[in-house]
This record gives C-alpha cells, structure tokens and sequence, in this order.
C-alpha cells in the first residue's frame, strides 16, 4: 500500500505541474484527493492491513494528503496570478481617467426646515417626540375630547384603514394631525412637559395650492404649574424669530379645536407677496399657520394629568407651509410630487 500511496503522489504532482487553467487543476483534485478519488480508494484497504501496519500507513497516507494539498494551493495562486497578468495586459486601463460622475444627493427641504426647527426648539429646552402615522380613533379623536357624534369630525377628513382595529382603541385611521402624540407623551411621562413632534399627516382632501393629502405638522406643547398664552407668546415669537432671521407679523385670533380651551389661530403675514395678497393666501395677505390654545381639562385627564395641578398649551402647525413661506414656493403640491427639476433647487 506505501507503494500505492508513493506512485498517487507522484502521479498527481506531474499532473499539477502540467496543469494550465484552473478549471484544469480543479479537475485533477478531485481526482486524486477528492471525497471519491484515489486516495480514498486506496485507504479503503487499510481496514486489511495487521494492526502494526495501519499506524504507519495512516501516518505515510496523512503526509501525502497534507503535502499534495499545499501543492494544489500554491498551483492555484500561481495560476490565477497568471490569468490576472494575462487580462491586464490585454486591458487599457488608465488610472488616471476621473471615474463616473456620482451626482451626491441632498436633504429634502422639508427635513432641512424641520431639523431647523427641531433645533430651535431643543435650545428652548424641549424633547422631540414621535408617535405612529397609522393611529387609533381613540388617540387621534376621542381620546382629544372629539367623540364619535361629534361635528368637529367633519373638520378633519379621515382616511380609515378598512377592516383594521386595534383590540383596545377601536377603529385604525391614518393619523389627520400631530396632536395624538400629546396624549401618547403624557401616558409615557406624566407632566411637566415640554415637547414638540414633526411628523406627517393625512386628510382626505381635494388638493389645490395650499392643501395635499399628506403634509407635515409640528405639534408643540408645554405642560408645568401657572402656565398661560403669554408663555406661547414668547416661545412663538423667539421660534419665528430664529427661524426666518426677521420680524414675522403674527395674528392671533379666537378659534375652536375641542381639544383646547380657549382656542386660538395663529396667522402670519404671507412671506410670498409682503401681505398684499396673492394666491397662496388666498388674496388675504395671511397665511394660516396653526392651531393652539389651553389644553383641555378631558385632554389632561385622558392622558393621566390631573388639570387641578397641572395645566399647559399646545399648537400645531403645518411644517409644510412652512416650508412654502421660507422658500417663495407658489404650489403644496410641488414639495412632495417628486420632480427633480423641482427639489434639484434647494
Ligand atoms: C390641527 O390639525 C390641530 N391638531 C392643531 C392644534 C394642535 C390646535 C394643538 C390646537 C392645539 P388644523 O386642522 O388647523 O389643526 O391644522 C393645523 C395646520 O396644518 C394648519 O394650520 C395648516 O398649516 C396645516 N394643514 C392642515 N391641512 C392641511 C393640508 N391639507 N395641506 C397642508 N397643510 C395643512
């Protein structure tokens, strides 16, 4: 059997060394050292060999495995070396040629204004919150002092998701405002509180230049002892302040959500035409801003708050507008169409 073993590992070194191409040295490895080749063949007969022969051949079998291996290796090396000399040298390939022009992309502008007035906000000391887009009825109406029967429903236009429920809140809705989220932080961490939450909105509603059916919202509250609309005031007028880098004329006048008392519009000066009216603010001179006021008592409670306590305001405003206004942009639709040509500007 020595001799045996001796004459395959001769014959397999010739082969290797007469082997050109690697599919080629492949071949002659499974043939020789494969699971079924010859070398197996061979050991099949050391169960016949007397116990004093089988160490010797055991070992002799072990060392022209592991040296014809190591020769396979190196074959292969070299060999791939060789085929890689051969494409090259074929190839014209110059290193000094600029590669593909890799166009780098940009932060939308919505998310440019939002982490803005993300970071304006955190420097006033408030947390930045997220709450789920496909929302309960319960945290997006009753929950907010909107009961089922109540009219101010029809001020909100709803995309439900059809036959979906959650097992405790009731019907699934694509969430029509930020202000869940009010309730959802307070559960989470009792008061006081000083939050704000972007995020995105849906409302079943024809589109025209200043309305989409998914628009963005920043809701923003503030919960703590003897708090009142003159602190709103201030925080708004620093934000505004901040944002634009200039004087923003705001109107406040009453307004009616049922989860505030009282309720307030918040309006400002249209940016696009100076306040002398255009089709953005619909020949007003004002554009709609955002909704705010006292939170209501229903509201505290539902959340866990007691409002003999506690009490605080909240707003919320479309971070789309926003964005209208800080860059002159005549038509909501524009801002999430999609178009290059259009978001290639910012
Ligand atoms: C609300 O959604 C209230 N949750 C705001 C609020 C929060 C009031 C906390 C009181 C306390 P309203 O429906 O007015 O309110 O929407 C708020 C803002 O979202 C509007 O001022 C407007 O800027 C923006 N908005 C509303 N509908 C659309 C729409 N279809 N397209 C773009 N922006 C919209």
């Amino acid at each position: 059997m020595k001799e045996q073993l001796l004459a395959l590992k001769k014959a397999c070194l010739e082969a290797i060394s007469k082997a050109d191409r690697l599919s080629n040295l492949q071949e002659i490895e499974v043939k020789y050292i494969g699971r079924k080749g010859e070398l197996t063949n061979i050991l099949r007969g050391v169960k016949d060999l007397s116990d004093a022969e089988k160490p010797v051949i055991g070992k002799l079998s072990n060392e022209v495995k592991n040296e014809l291996e190591a020769e396979f290796k190196a074959k292969a090396h070299a060999l791939e070396t060789a085929e890689l000399n051969n494409k090259l040298k074929d190839d014209t390939f110059d290193i000094t040629v600029p590669g593909p022009d890799v166009k780098p992309g940009h932060i939308h502008p919505l998310s440019q204004v939002q982490n803005e007035v993300e970071k304006i906000f955190s420097s006033m000391g408030f947390m930045i919150m997220d709450g789920p887009e496909v929302e309960s009825e319960y945290y997006n109406f009753e929950g907010l002092n909107i009961p089922a029967w109540h009219p101010a429903r029809d001020m909100q236009d709803t995309f439900f998701i059809k036959d979906k429920k959650d097992k405790k809140h009731g019907r699934m809705v694509l969430r029509t405002q930020t202000s869940p989220v009010q309730l959802r932080t307070m559960e989470k961490y009792g008061a006081p509180l000083r939050v704000i939450v972007p995020g995105r909105t849906f409302r079943y509603e024809a589109t025209d230049v200043s309305h989409d059916t998914t628009f963005y919202q920043v809701e923003g509250f503030m919960i703590d002892k003897d708090i009142s609309i003159s602190h709103l005031k201030g925080v708004l007028a620093q934000f505004l302040s901040k944002l634009f880098g200039k004087e923003v004329t705001v109107r406040i006048r009453p307004g009616y959500f049922p989860f505030v008392e009282p309720g307030l519009e918040v309006d400002f000066s249209c940016l696009l035409c100076g306040g002398k009216g255009c089709r953005v603010c619909k020949h007003t001179g004002w554009v709609e801003f955002m909704g705010a006021g006292m939170i209501h008592e229903n509201v505290l409670k539902a959340g866990g708050i007691d409002p003999k306590k506690w009490q605080g305001w909240a707003f919320g405003f479309g971070l789309t507008r926003l964005v209208m206004m800080r860059h002159g942009i005549d038509d909501i639709r524009l801002i999430l169409g999609g178009d290059l040509r259009f978001i290639n500007q910012f």
